[in-house]
């Protein structure tokens, strides 16, 4: 039997999730229009009105958002209605510069978890599942949407949030846990823990797991799949559209069905900005079609994919998107943390390091190992491995400060770092994960 957790909406024909989409995309331009100054100018600069969409075929006449918008109207620009609404906020792991502050209502919040449910449901969950959230709670949106949505079906839901492992395997084994929600790379570190501890995969009741929240390879599913005994779904989302359930994978594990009723994606060239034709490849853009607190039209992700609306046999209609296959800007996912270079530039800068730089990033044993290379000016370098030491352990604090975590220095002599003609390698990624 086949099941969904809103199933009239998650079969709909093609056709009528087009009506539902056109008749919540007039209603909700003219939301933002009203109540979002920030993007009603952007419209204006346009000479766009809200009549000028009618359908979700004009949605391609609207501005777009990045980043750089959010960090402009930071941190209530882009509120989309009156505070005393608002019931909630969440926020990425980027260091003040880069934070996204997202704001939810109490529908917000009632409709991310719906999305949440669905990703459950669609795993196989139902009222008779345990399922542990090892994603972290707080600001991070992981362990708040899996926590509602595993509510909203009935699981009895442990809010584990994330590390303690020895506590996870505990709560695991003696609560019979049958679903598992963590990032990836976590779930392979609980698999190879459980075997340390002596566990055989058949000894734990885990039928399935939800893992999202940075790229991850199909061998490193059979990986976590055979360590656990599971079956290992895939599920996307981002903090500006609400946080994981955007997107979630089903039985057939090809590509993750989008929640078309809630979010319109396009894929876009990342250059021009053009709309590309279904199949291509480009960035993928969302704009939310009945957030009230923070509604985003058009807002580019950054993240590289596909979609198809090939017809999936597990019922579902909505649109199918592909794993992330990059993105378009340098962002990085080092242990769950979204760092950029230009963050790491900045520290070197401010403390008197040239920019001559180089960041290695590699997996090992399943998480990720974070090293930079720095030039030493001729002035700070020594050979007194004590001094070097130090000088080290200074720049590791300074780092730690601004990106959230701590890479390990290696000070290098002067003029060792390979001088480029062209843009310059600034990031060595050996993680292999696309
Ligand atoms: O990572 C939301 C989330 C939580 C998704 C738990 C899934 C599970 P942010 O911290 O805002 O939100 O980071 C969003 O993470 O633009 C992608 O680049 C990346 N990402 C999210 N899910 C996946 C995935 C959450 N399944 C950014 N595969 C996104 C690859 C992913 N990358």
């Amino acid at each position: 039997m086949k099941n969904y957790y809103q199933p009239e909406i998650e079969t709909a024909s093609y056709e009528e999730i087009r009506r539902i989409q056109n008749e919540k995309i007039v209603k909700q331009v003219k939301h933002v229009y009203d109540n979002v100054p920030y993007y009603r100018n952007l419209m204006q600069q346009k000479g766009l009105t809200p009549d000028d969409i009618k359908s979700v075929d004009d949605i391609k006449k609207l501005p777009f958002l990045s980043k750089d918008d959010l960090r402009e109207a930071y941190p209530f620009g882009l509120l989309g209605t009156d505070l005393k609404n608002i019931v909630r906020i969440q926020s990425t792991s980027g260091t003040t510069g880069k934070r996204v502050v997202a704001f939810y209502t109490q529908h917000d919040v009632d409709l991310w978890e719906e999305c949440c449910a669905r990703a459950i449901v669609a795993a196989g969950g139902t009222n008779e599942d345990v399922c542990q959230v090892a994603y972290g709670y707080g600001l991070f949106t992981g362990g708040a949407g899996l926590n509602g949505g595993s509510h909203k079906v009935g699981c009895m839901t442990l809010p584990m949030s994330s590390g303690n492992t020895d506590r996870q395997i505990q709560f695991m084994m003696d609560l019979g846990a049958t679903i598992l929600c963590c990032t990836p790379s976590y779930a392979a570190y609980i698999g190879e823990s459980l075997a340390e501890q002596g566990y055989k995969p058949e000894d734990n009741k885990l039928k399935a797991g939800i893992f999202g929240a940075e790229p991850w390879t199909e061998e490193m599913r059979q990986g976590i799949e055979k360590s656990l005994g599971i079956k290992a779904y895939d599920i996307y989302g981002l903090t500006e559209t609400s946080g994981p359930g955007v997107a979630f994978e089903c039985e057939e594990q090809k590509g993750m069905h989008i929640n078309e009723d809630h979010f319109y994606a396009e894929i876009i060239d990342p250059e021009t900005g053009e709309v590309l034709p279904e199949g291509s490849k480009g960035e993928l853009v969302f704009t939310s079609l009945d957030k009230e607190g923070f509604p985003l039209l058009r807002y580019r992700t950054k993240d590289i994919c596909i979609l198809s609306r090939e017809k999936c046999s597990c019922g579902r209609t909505h649109v199918r998107m592909t794993k992330p296959l990059g993105r378009s800007d340098d962002m990085m996912i080092i242990r769950g943390v979204n760092v950029f270079p230009s963050q790491i530039e900045t520290v070197l800068l401010k403390e008197g390091y040239p920019p001559n730089y180089q960041i290695v990033v590699d997996r090992v044993n399943n998480s990720d190992t974070f090293d930079i290379y720095v030039e030493c000016p001729a002035e700070l370098f020594s050979d007194k491995v004590s001094e070097m030491q130090t000088l080290e352990k200074n720049l590791n604090t300074a780092m730690r400060s601004m990106l959230g975590i701590g890479p390990k220095i290696h000070l290098v002599a002067p003029k060792t770092i390979e001088r480029s003609e062209g843009k310059a390698v600034r990031v060595i990624d050996k993680r292999k994960l696309h």
